[in-house]
C-alpha cells in the first residue's frame, strides 16, 4: 500500500492513525502542500480533487477521502474494528465523525485559507478569525452533546476508539496549531488525552511525521 501523505494534513492524520491502530505500515509518497505538489499533473493524475490522502492499495485501486479510506480499512482488515456493529451506534460515531469532516474541517483547509486572503483579499486577521469562528461552531455542538450522552465514554464512543476520535484529535491539533482556547470543550480535550496517550494516536502526530518541518 502507498499513503500519499503530508505530515501537517489532518485529512492524512486521520489515516495514519486508523493504519497504526491496524498495525498496517504503508510506503509514505509525501506531497509537500504548501508548495503545491498537490498540484502536480502527476498528483493530478491519479487524483483530480488535488486534496491529500490518498490510498493506494495492493491491488491498484486508488482510494480517495480520509472517511471513505477509513471504511475501507475497517472492511479489510477488521481488527480493530473502528466502527461499532449496532446501527444506531455506528449512525452516531458516523454522525460525530462527519461534523467534524463535513462540517468544520472545509471551512478551515489550507485552499479555502488561501482563496480568502489571496483571492477575496482579506487580511491575516480576518481570516484567522474566519477559522476560529468555524471551529468554535463546530466544538461548541460537539462538546454539548459528547458531555451529556451516556454513550460517551473514555472516548467519543464508549471505551475503545473508533472514527469518531480519529476525525477529532486531528482536529483538535489543528485548532491547537492556530492558537484556538480550548478551554471551553472539555470533554473534548479530555477524549484527546485519553487517545493520544494510544501509541497509534501520538505517533501520527504531524511533528512526528518524517516530512515534518518547523
Ligand atoms: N474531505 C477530504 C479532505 C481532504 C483535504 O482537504 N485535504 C487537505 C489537507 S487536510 C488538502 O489536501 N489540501 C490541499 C489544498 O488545500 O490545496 C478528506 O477527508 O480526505
Amino acid at each position: 500500500m502507498k499513503l500519499y501523505d503530508y505530515f501537517r494534513s489532518s485529512a492524512a492524520y486521520r489515516v495514519r492513525i486508523a493504519l497504526n491502530l491496524k498495525s498496517l505500515a504503508p510506503e509514505h509518497v509525501f506531497v509537500h502542500l504548501r508548495r503545491g505538489a498537490q498540484r502536480d499533473e502527476s498528483y493530478l493524475a491519479l487524483n483530480p480533487q488535488g486534496l491529500v490522502p490518498m490510498l493506494v492499495t495492493d491491488d491498484g485501486d486508488v482510494l480517495t477521502q480520509s472517511l471513505a479510506i477509513l471504511e475501507w480499512l475497517d472492511e479489510t482488515h477488521p481488527q480493530p474494528l473502528l466502527l461499532p456493529a449496532d446501527p444506531a451506534e455506528r449512525a452516531r460515531v458516523r454522525g460525530i465523525a462527519l461534523a467534524i469532516a463535513c462540517d468544520i474541517h472545509p471551512l478551515n483547509n489550507l485552499r479555502v485559507l488561501n482563496y480568502l486572503t489571496g483571492t477575496l483579499g482579506v487580511t491575516d486577521a480576518q481570516r484567522d478569525g474566519w477559522y476560529r469562528y468555524w471551529v468554535d461552531v463546530g466544538l461548541e455542538a460537539l462538546e454539548t452533546r459528547l458531555a451529556r450522552e451516556e454513550a460517551t465514554g473514555r472516548y467519543c464512543h464508549g471505551d475503545a476508539p473508533t472514527i469518531a476520535d480519529i476525525c477529532l484529535v486531528p482536529q483538535l491539533a489543528n485548532a491547537r496549531r492556530f492558537a484556538i482556547d480550548l478551554a471551553p470543550y472539555p470533554t473534548l480535550t479530555r477524549i484527546e488525552a485519553a487517545c493520544l496517550a494510544l501509541p497509534a494516536f501520538a505517533d501520527a502526530a504531524p511533528l512526528m511525521q518524517p516530512d515534518a518541518e518547523a
